[in-house]
């Protein structure tokens, strides 16, 4: 190790990092996996913003044996000369200060990614080591740190033959973070955003552990709470709609329980030419396009620029994606609201012109122009504004304008050269308006008629006696014999219990007037107490804990996923708000010398047996919730202190939509596919 002095200023530099490695949930948001990360989200947003900048084609990462992670762009690479202000190369500023906001080294870049943009010292700063090269002037250069504090200068490592870029390597400090395993499906589906978002940008990824599936099934989401969750990711969706045991986080055993996922790829490449139209191509996939080729404009403007790609297809749902810097605004902002009134207005001028609307009739409503439509929105701007609760509201409120008049000017014009397309598309809204009448109409019956009866409550509700929301669980059961167990075994000062019979109405196939008429959804809905849609009130729910218990059976999992499809379409809210989760009963209990052990899947039993011994036991398998008496469903499955609840969230809205339009939507072949891909998965179900 280089011994060298610092003077005055340098000092200042070094301790400029001090802050990060305090209070690193300040800069990263959280030590947990989804933390872990973002440090890979941070470095590579830098090279993204060299791509922005239009000098970077390709960008490669690489998760490596040891939980380091390398990622090499062909950028311009970080400066290195000394800045004479610090009497230090730029290279070891960049990487030992922090630098809130703008881009260091001048007027280099128009935009940047701001949400990550907490800067690469951060990084360093929680890593146990960080080697970075450069390539730039002809040479190659490198410098170390550990901890975010250089191990010497930066070296020339001498000529190189004209290549350019920067790598980063770093090992996150596992003094900082809780575990190092990264989740391949869970940097493959940012990464793949991020090469939707910028077009022709090549991406790839590697994953060179030694297991990587296994080094995944323990990290299997990037949460930070106690609670176990189940991501609506691809993957995790799998297990939970198939098997929600092997869903790791899930207590301890779960996470020895799940297995590598051999279907796993350890390499992949992204690179899409069309860049946000094949976004949209890719999420109307697998549903009925209105019209053959995606609607597709761009805007520029002194130091904005806005793309836009959509197409509707024949389903009710809105999915409607917004990013500012390539940053996913899940919570909307100026772009989305310029985006959402110029396409009311557009189409309600259009359907006026044409007589697709009578003059008596009112207009088209938001609700109505964006059902079926699939859209992504991507603004770029040089000093985005982000607010809201997790700084993913876009409040730069001159981009409402900007927007709002490309699409005015734009899509006014597709609709008059394009009549053919015109008429699928306002036909559809038209149609989606008088459904919305008729809902309404049958929504103030039902409101009529829970008024007559004098209660809102479901009549097969066993409501708790707390009133306090905070403190009660609803748990949703399926049948009315396991509604009665858990009726028996419930601890009714603050568990309530609702039997749905039968299957409950899939929601996926039908518009909101019918979903109504379902019995079971009603009783769901008034159980809940938020009402629904527009009208919903998260401050109303009645419980903040609604338990999702079925058996681990086909039909379990079937009705699972309806309720879920049913929440996540038209009460999502419940959803991100962290109000839902799933109980896990247990599929085996095991007895000896008197002692009742409980596995919840073949693997955990094998444990179990190995532990205990093969002899003189007895084996008990659930076929399902009903053949628990109340003490072990009690025990094992409602128990605060001993059960294991997943809590389901959405944290990528583009892939629930995805999952739930192959398993819930009209076509059959995407869903057998699917089906038929992750059957291997399934291991505590009886087929
Ligand atoms: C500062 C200034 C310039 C580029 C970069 C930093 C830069 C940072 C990273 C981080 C990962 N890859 C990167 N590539 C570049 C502008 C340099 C110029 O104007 O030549």
């Amino acid at each position: 190790m280089a011994e060298h002095s610092y003077d005055v200023g340098d000092i200042q530099v070094l301790e400029g990092l001090e802050p990060v490695r305090k209070r690193p949930g300040m800069y990263i948001g959280s030590t947990g996996p989804r933390g872990l990360h973002h440090l890979v989200y941070e470095v590579v947003d830098n090279s993204v913003d060299e791509a922005l900048a239009g000098v970077c084609t390709s960008i490669d990462v690489t998760i490596c044996a040891d939980s380091s992670v390398r990622v090499v762009d062909n950028g311009r690479g970080i400066p290195v000369k000394t800045m004479p202000q610090y009497g230090r190369p730029a290279l070891e500023i960049v990487m030992t200060k922090l630098h809130a906001g703008g881009k260091f080294g001048g007027e280099g870049y128009k935009v940047s990614g701001g949400l990550h943009g907490v800067g690469v010292s951060v990084v360093n700063a929680l890593s146990e080591w960080l080697v970075v090269e450069v390539s730039r002037d002809g040479h190659c250069f490198r410098q170390k740190y550990e901890r975010g504090v250089p191990v010497g200068d930066v070296e020339d490592l001498g000529e190189t033959d004209g290549c350019r870029g920067t790598t980063t390597h770093f090992r996150p400090d596992p003094e900082i973070f809780d575990d190092l395993n990264f989740n391949f499906t869970t940097l493959s589906q940012r990464l793949r955003e991020v090469a939707f978002l910028n077009r022709s940008l090549r991406i790839t990824l590697v994953d060179e552990r030694e297991d990587a599936g296994e080094a995944e099934g323990s990290a299997p989401d990037p949460d930070d709470d106690d609670v176990p969750r189940v991501d609506l990711d691809l993957t995790a969706e799998r297990e939970l709609y198939l098997s929600p045991q092997a869903v790791s986080g899930a207590g301890e055993a779960a996470v020895s329980e799940s297995g590598r996922r051999r279907s796993d790829p350890r390499s992949v490449v992204y690179c899409y030419d069309g860049g946000i139209v094949d976004f949209v191509k890719h999420i109307n996939k697998h549903k009925d396009a209105l019209h053959p080729r995606v609607i597709q404009f761009e805007g520029e403007e002194s130091d904005h620029t806005v793309e836009l790609a959509m197409q509707w297809n024949a389903g009710y749902n809105d999915n409607v994606f917004s990013f500012a810097n390539n940053i996913n605004t899940h919570e909307g902002g100026s772009h989305l609201s310029g985006f959402r009134a110029a396409l009311t207005r557009t189409i309600n001028d259009y359907a006026r012109s044409k007589g697709f609307l009578k003059e008596k009739e009112e207009n088209l409503s938001g609700e109505d122009v964006r059902e079926g439509l699939v859209a992504v929105l991507s603004v770029k701007l040089r000093d985005p504004q982000f607010e809201g609760q997790t700084k993913t509201k876009l409040g730069n409120s001159e981009i409402r304008g900007f927007v709002e008049s490309v699409v005015n000017q734009r899509f006014a014009e597709f609709l008059e050269e394009n009549p053919a397309d015109a008429k699928q598309i306002i036909s559809k809204t038209v149609q989606a308006a008088h459904a919305r009448m008729a809902a309404r109409k049958a929504r103030d019956l039902t409101r009529r008629k829970s008024v007559l009866e004098n209660t809102t409550l479901p009549g097969k509700l066993a409501d708790c006696s707390i009133r306090d929301p905070a403190s009660c669980e609803l748990y949703l059961v399926e049948g009315d014999s396991a509604g009665g167990s858990a009726k028996q075994a419930r601890d009714r000062s603050f568990q309530a219990i609702l039997p749905l019979r039968g299957k409950i109405l899939n929601v996926e196939k039908a518009r909101l007037n019918k979903i109504l008429s379902s019995e079971a959804i009603q009783s769901i809905i008034s159980a809940c107490g938020t009402g629904l849609g527009d009208e919903f009130e998260l401050g109303s729910a009645r419980y903040h804990k609604l338990i999702i218990m079925t058996d681990a059976d086909v039909d379990g999992a079937h009705i699972r996923t309806l309720i879920l499809t049913f929440l996540f379409r038209n009460m999502v809210e419940l959803i991100d708000a962290g109000y839902v989760y799933i109980a896990q009963p247990p599929l085996y209990r095991v007895t000896h010398k008197r002692q009742d052990y409980y596995a919840f899947n073949d693997a955990q039993l094998e444990q179990l047996l190995d532990r205990i011994g093969h002899t003189g036991i007895s084996l008990q398998r659930f076929k399902g919730l009903g053949e628990m008496n109340p003490e072990q469903l009690w025990e094992t499955t409602m128990n605060p202190d001993r059960r294991t609840l997943l809590q389901v969230t959405v944290d990528d809205a583009a892939i629930a939509d995805e999952i739930f339009t192959t398993l819930m939507g009209d076509k059959v072949e995407p869903r057998r596919d699917f089906i038929t891909d992750n059957a291997k998965f399934v291991r505590t179900l009886d087929v």
